[in-house]
């Protein structure tokens, strides 16, 4: 097999303008003219009304490229392109080749006959998506969320490219991903597909179902090897092929097996599958493929509350924590691979074990899921249908049935991949929401996400579980928000303004989406405004804040729980607080009913362009407090309290495959943190389960309300060795009414040779206590954290994550310290 790489400069121009410039593949028209400085940033102040303009015309790449005599001498020559976004004519030597329509497939296009020895001319034609979705839209109206550009779901291209209630209009077009020529001779490896059977601890034998096609007479070897995860090759199969259009079955057993387990369960060993075909001493065609030995279910099983829905890996029951994943960036090039890992990292660091990639964005690279694969990251994968009705033409179906083939082919052999999912709210939507309706579309949403799909995922990958819709219970508009039954999306706090504590009225089993705004940091504000737009209410913020009036939300939870901040930089702290206390409330009492609630995945995990939203990264990889809450709420042993006006009960998750012996420390203290009362309690606590330690009861202290503003309760798990596992603080009203004294925080450091360690002391209560720095970006161990009186934290930053080895005295100048008693007059 021989390759030709076209990716590189390619000659770019608008067809409406006569002037060509240097363009990038894979890349983007945006990001194009963006390096070229003939646009603004798209991201800055309001640009995003004009650059989407850009949208309305059509665009050309071309290039040249030289083709051997060598290529050319191939049996079979085809241009591949991995994703084209979206609509395009395809032009080689001048020949129209293909039309594209969808920027989720990969376009393989046999071009033999059109190839010449010498130089060679391809020109892609990008049609505009606003026109087309614009003229599809006349004919045929069909539903989709305000927030985007109307008739989007008419095109198969990430919808959130066209707006959503946290991005941009920004319908962006290019060749996305790798083009190459690629010839082959003789025959071609067409399809592999491996299975796994674990018939016990010992021993899994592997299948390795090879579907060959051949043209040639002669007899070919297939030759496969299976290498253990330090590359040691451990087994072997050589045969021949004598069939044109072959299939070949072939079995390895691996003894003693080192399984793969999500983070935190285990290791991440991945074997290696090496597939050949080899016609004398050359190879004819190769692959290579990474899998983790493990077994993954997604078990519903009936049981005294309903049917029960998570996730067992080689066994273990896992309680899925994680968030939803979108697009990184809506100028696809600026997402690398590197940002990826970063993204990636940041989640392991906070304690996930899973990530939602969201139906409305794309189906993320190859790349993605290896770095998944290597993490030990759950994969919830959707299939890329949200929040829209999809009219089920006969193109429509020809070209989702491709992108379901080409893109369950390509992801189906990780590790991390959990369940295959049809869409995002759909089943949810054609009950509850509001929306024109008609049988036609609500029979195409049957077919094509209870038969279609799923079909093709049966045939294609059997042995991955497939959910038709998130939320549903099952699917076939039978009660897809039940709470007892499959998995739920929860909006009633946020969207509906209920409290924090409405979280505690449900015990779903599996909520795979809930979540709360907040603004991004000064920091990052900055970047996108000028010092008057600094004003939540000014034109630019509210250009970058997509949900209608989630500002006003903000403000309205805000009057619920803290002081009028003095100031916007405090108003941007304390959305940050509210967000991180919402999340952690819903987080925490789902965790303390482990066994019959499995899973919490908050909405959102990352942003794609610098905004307020329910991110707890936000664009520029920056933690927002709910990350640091995260880290903490996440943690594999947890002890958390369920507090009310005048007394909690303790409990303690444990997460872990073993159980856990060791102790509950709690006491109540006043406001200046003396102690009023305090005890100790022993704590076992079973693997995968949660165990009421403790249940306390103030009511002959906290007796008026005075008595409440005045004491707070303190908690932390310690294990065997006295080392604390984990630990939190509750008021007993909310923070506004607290009789804080208004600290002073001091901070001291110190480094050994991995770290620097930043001690904050204060000389009162503080809560929230947050370490940011003032230029620099770091990721402290712990932040948003609370401090008793005359009490020292000591948190730390791990040398390499600084910028260019930043010297301890440098860090101390950058960093800034508050509190949430400093966010008000
Ligand atoms: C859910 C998601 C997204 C949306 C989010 C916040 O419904 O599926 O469509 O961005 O809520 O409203």
């Amino acid at each position: 097999m021989e390759k030709l790489l076209l990716n590189g400069v390619w000659n770019l121009r608008c067809t409406t303008e006569e002037e060509w410039f240097e363009g990038n593949v894979p890349g983007s028209v945006y990001h194009d003219l963006l390096t070229k400085n003939k646009i603004e940033d798209p991201f800055y102040r309001d640009n995003e009304d004009k650059i989407k303009m850009l949208s309305e015309n059509d665009y050309e790449y071309h290039r040249t490229f030289q083709v051997t005599d060598d290529l050319l001498k191939n049996d079979e020559l085809e241009l591949v392109f991995e994703g084209v976004d979206t609509l395009s004519e395809i032009y080689l030597n001048d020949t129209l080749i293909a039309k594209t329509n969808n920027m989720h497939r990969t376009y393989k296009l046999s071009v033999k006959e059109h190839l010449l020895v010498g130089i060679n001319q391809i020109r892609i034609l990008l049609l505009s998506p606003l026109k087309f979705v614009e003229k599809m839209h006349k004919e045929t109206p069909i539903w989709g969320v305000d927030d985007a550009v109307e008739g989007y779901p008419h095109l198969r291209k990430g919808h959130s490219m066209f707006g959503w209630d946290w991005g941009p209009q920004l319908p962006d077009l290019g060749v996305w991903r790798d083009v190459y020529v690629q010839g082959r001779s003789k025959a071609e490896l067409e399809d592999i597909y491996i299975s796994q059977n674990h018939l016990n601890d010992e021993r899994v034998d592997l299948s390795v179902k090879v579907q060959s096609r051949k043209w040639c007479d002669e007899n070919l070897l297939l030759s496969t090897q299976l290498y253990d995860p330090r590359g040691k090759l451990i087994a072997e199969d050589k045969r021949g092929i004598v069939e044109l259009d072959g299939e070949e079955t072939i079995t390895f057993t691996v003894e003693q097996p080192e399984k793969w387990f999500p983070v935190q369960y285990g290791e991440q060993p991945l074997y290696k599958v090496h597939v050949q075909l080899v016609s004398g001493n050359a190879t004819v065609d190769k692959a290579d493929y990474k899998i983790g030995l493990r077994t993954m279910e997604l078990v519903q099983e009936e049981d005294k509350w309903g049917e029960s829905f998570f996730f067992r890996v080689n066994g273990v029951p896992v309680f899925s924590k994680g968030a939803n994943y979108i697009p990184e960036d809506n100028l696809l090039p600026r997402a690398t691979i590197d940002k990826t890992e970063r993204l990636i990292q940041d989640c392991v660091a906070a304690n996930f074990n899973m990530i939602r990639i969201w139906g409305g964005g794309h189906y993320p690279s190859d790349e993605f899921y290896q770095l998944c694969d290597q993490y030990g990251l759950l994969v919830w994968q959707d299939f890329m249908f949200a929040c829209a009705v999809y009219d089920l033409n006969d193109n429509f179906a020809e070209t989702v049935e491709a992108e379901v083939r080409d893109n369950v082919k390509r992801i189906r052999h990780h590790a991390s991949l959990s369940v295959w999912c049809g869409n995002n709210e759909m089943e949810e939507a054609w009950l509850s929401w509001d929306f024109p309706k008609t049988e036609k579309h609500k029979q195409d949403y049957l077919t094509l996400f209870e038969k279609m799909i799923p079909d093709i995922v049966e045939e294609l990958d059997p042995a991955t579980a497939y959910w038709p819709s998130s939320p549903s219970s099952g699917g076939n508009f039978n009660e897809p928000s039940d709470e007892n039954k499959g998995d739920v999306h929860y909006w009633d706090v946020w969207h509906g303004l209920k409290p924090f504590t409405d979280y505690r009225k449900f015990n779903f089993r599996f909520v795979s989406e809930f979540g709360f705004q907040s603004f991004p940091s000064l920091k990052t504000v900055e970047t996108f405004t000028e010092p008057d737009d600094r004003n939540i209410f000014s034109h630019v913020m509210e250009q970058h804040q997509k949900n209608g009036d989630a500002n006003g939300k903000i403000l309205y939870y805000l009057a619920e729980n803290f002081q009028y901040p003095k100031d916007f930089d405090s108003l941007l702290y304390t959305s940050q607080l509210l967000q991180g206390e919402a999340i952690k409330y819903g987080v925490e009492h789902w965790r303390r009913n482990m066994g019959r609630s499995m899973g919490a995945i908050y909405w959102q995990l990352n942003d794609c362009w610098p905004v307020a939203s329910w991110a707890s990264v936000d664009y520029y990889g920056r933690w927002k407090a709910l990350h640091y809450f995260a880290k903490r709420f996440f943690s594999m042993l947890l002890v958390s309290a369920e507090e009310h006006s005048q007394g909690a009960k303790i409990v303690v998750t444990n997460d872990h495959m073993t159980s856990f012996k060791g102790k509950v420390l709690w006491s109540l203290r006043d406001a200046d943190s003396g102690i009023v009362e305090e005890g100790t309690m022993d704590a076992i606590v079973e693997p995968a389960s949660a165990q009421q330690v403790i249940e306390l009861d103030f009511s002959e202290k906290l007796i008026t309300y005075q008595d409440q503003r005045d004491h707070y309760l303190e908690f932390s798990l310690v294990n065997d060795e006295e080392q604390i596992a984990s630990q939190g603080k509750v008021l007993f009203v909310p923070a506004k009414h607290f009789n804080f004294v208004k600290p002073i925080l001091s901070v001291t450091t110190s480094e050994s040779d991995v770290a620097y360690h930043i001690h904050v002391t204060s000389d009162f209560f503080a809560r929230y206590v947050e370490l940011s720095c003032k230029k620099m970006d770091v990721v402290f161990s712990d932040n948003y954290f609370d401090i008793n009186k005359n009490e020292t934290v000591t948190v730390t930053v791990k040398k390499d994550n600084t910028e260019n080895g930043v010297s301890r005295e440098e860090l101390a100048k950058e960093i800034v310290v508050r509190s949430l008693a400093d966010s008000y007059k």
